[in-house]
């Protein structure tokens, strides 16, 4: 085990998967690949996607469709179906994610005015979750990340990593994109600026 690496696993929740409000196409697919990856890395982080009813990113909140988009204060926010209510069934774990030893299960998006895609970052980019910090003082230098959504929550994850120094790579195969309105596409562009690397599953 390689000490100063870790596995961040990003959003893997029923409300994400098929059957879910905001499914994600294959997303519950990966989560036996996730469970193998995880085994290889000594520090794994969990995050969930941790919203109250009330959140600003709910269409029916602006008695709007979902999946327009609306200025904010913070900027551009893409109205979303009602998602990740914190406490429901839906926002909690896939249930067949199997990673006992996880060190840490991260909220995020859980003020009422600011969503947070990143997990480090909230969308006004100055409220930080605490994760730099954390993985930091754990030694961490290199990050992997996997789950929901590539284009969504993984991207600006893995953008924020790299900006807090971190060296940060993408593993595709184990993850799963929304792919709204040519998304998948800007997101691996900016990926690729900001120097993130694509990686398959097999490529660890
Ligand atoms: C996500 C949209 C809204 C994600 C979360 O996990 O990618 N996408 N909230
Ligand atoms: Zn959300």
């Amino acid at each position: 085990m390689q000490k100063h690496r870790a596995l961040l696993v990003i959003d893997l929740q029923p409300d994400f998967c098929p059957g879910g409000p905001l499914a994600v196409p294959g997303g519950d697919t990966i989560v036996p690949l996730i469970n193998q990856i995880a085994a290889k890395f000594e520090t794994v982080v969990l995050t969930q996607d941790w919203h109250p009813a009330d959140h600003i990113s709910f269409a029916p909140n602006h008695g709007r469709p979902p999946f327009e988009t609306i200025s904010l204060p913070y900027g551009e926010q893409i109205l979303w179906p009602t998602h990740c209510v914190m406490a429901t069934e839906g926002a909690a774990l896939h249930p067949n994610l199997a990673i006992p030893h996880a060190s840490l299960i991260l909220r995020k998006g859980s003020h009422r005015n600011v969503d947070s895609y990143s997990a480090f970052l909230e969308a006004d980019r100055t409220t930080k979750t605490g994760l730099d910090g954390y993985l930091h003082a754990r030694g961490i230098t290199d990050l992997y990340l996997c789950g929901l959504a590539t284009d969504f929550c993984v991207a600006w994850s893995a953008e924020d990593a790299r900006s807090f120094g971190f060296t940060t790579s993408i593993i595709e195969d184990a993850s799963r994109a929304i792919d709204l309105n040519g998304s998948l596409d800007a997101a691996w562009t900016r990926l690729a600026a900001a120097g993130v690397t694509r990686l398959t599953s097999k490529d660890l």
